[in-house]
């Protein structure tokens, strides 16, 4: 079969306040550089309006999902996250994403991955990226993936069936520790940063330090070249610092700028991911804050205001995410979650251009 001419089997869905192409990995080469190439084809990069592909022109609709057989015992579905970049002829997977994942678990069921249970199916997803297992509550009245539902995420218009993640062990999870430098404050290029990684690597910073009050819009920020290259200068200073090498090609670590909440969450957020500004914040992100909030010293935690049941309401430029932080008697994070929706949007063949 020749892709160009024949196609290739392809679910488009929305993942949280993502949006993605979700593949089995059977449909794709198993060759890396192969595979990486066909990605880029199918998407329309690099073209910063994607115009030739089915890529949204943003780095939030540029994101593909593989799925596989479980390669482990504990999982029921294997799940490979790639960034496809808009605009360089680049495909990562030096990190996960915690939207594209809300879609991982109806897509399994979609597929006949995972056989659905009558009423909620839940699916246990091997992060390949990061090497974790996630667990997702599916609705599945009648053994069918519900959609429609009550759920209502901001970022997303309208309300959909809620679902459900859970993560466990996921500190360090692309830099080997919580905190890769074994400190909570590091200061680079002149700014107190917090590097660390529940989940997904991202470096804390206060919005004041940069002149800002952390209230800008998405729009605004994006269009500050000034303060694009002094957090990238930052960016690519702390990627070997966080274990994470040369960041130059790669989508880690975000840059999260911090400030007072204005909302009555726990902490304001404005995160670079990592070259423009994300229009919520991914959910592994925003775990990230939330257990920067804990860490006595972190820019966060000067700014925060800790919630009492563990539930913390990280505001971003659309509204806010409500992360669930488990701690020990001791206050280290043992676990996180959040809700999620997705929903399919089309399922078809997707013709990448030769
Ligand atoms: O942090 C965007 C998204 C993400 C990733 C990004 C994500 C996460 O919102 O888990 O979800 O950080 O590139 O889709």
């Amino acid at each position: 079969m020749d892709p160009v001419v024949d196609g290739i089997p392809c679910l488009w869905m929305r993942g949280g306040t993502s949006k993605g192409a979700y593949f089995l990995a059977s449909d794709l080469p198993a060759e890396a550089a192969a595979r990486d190439d066909l990605l880029l084809r199918i998407m329309g990069s690099p073209d910063i309006r994607q115009i030739d592909g089915i890529g949204g022109a943003d780095p939030l609709t540029s994101k593909v999902a593989v799925l596989s057989p479980p390669s482990r015992p504990d999982a029921d579905v294997d799940y490979h996250f790639f960034q496809v970049f808009v605009d360089q002829a680049l495909v990562s997977d030096a990190q996960g994403c915690g939207n594209i994942l809300a879609g991982v678990g109806p897509a399994a069921i979609e597929r006949g991955l995972v056989a659905a249970q009558d009423g909620e199916t839940m699916v246990r997803i091997h992060m390949l990226n990061t090497g974790e297992v996630a667990t997702a509550r599916v609705q599945t009245p009648g053994g069918r993936v519900r959609y429609d539902g009550d759920a209502a995420i901001d970022g997303v218009p309208g309300r959909h069936a809620p679902i459900p993640l859970m993560f466990q062990n996921i500190a360090g999870s692309m830099c080997g520790s919580l905190l890769p430098t074994g400190r909570v404050v590091d200061v680079v290029e002149g700014v107190a940063c917090t590097l660390i990684d529940n989940g997904m690597p991202i470096v804390v910073m206060a919005a004041s330090d940069f002149g800002l009050t952390g209230q800008e819009s998405r729009e605004e920020l994006d269009a500050n070249a000034d303060l694009k290259a002094r957090i990238e200068a930052i960016r690519l200073r702390v990627g070997p610092m966080m274990n994470l090498g040369d960041v130059r090609e790669k989508s880690v670590p975000k840059m999260t700028l911090v400030s007072p909440p204005a909302q009555g969450g726990a902490i304001c957020t404005r995160s670079f991911i990592p070259h423009r500004c994300h229009a919520s914040i991914g959910v592994f992100a925003a775990v990230s804050v939330a257990t920067a909030c804990t860490l006595p010293g972190s820019p966060a935690a000067a700014l925060a205001v800790l919630p009492r049941d563990g539930r913390f309401l990280i505001e971003h430029p659309t509204g806010a995410a409500e992360v669930l932080i488990e701690t020990d008697p001791g206050g280290a994070v043992t676990g996180a979650g959040t809700l999620r929706t997705a929903r399919k949007l089309m399922d078809g063949r997707v013709f990448p251009r030769a």
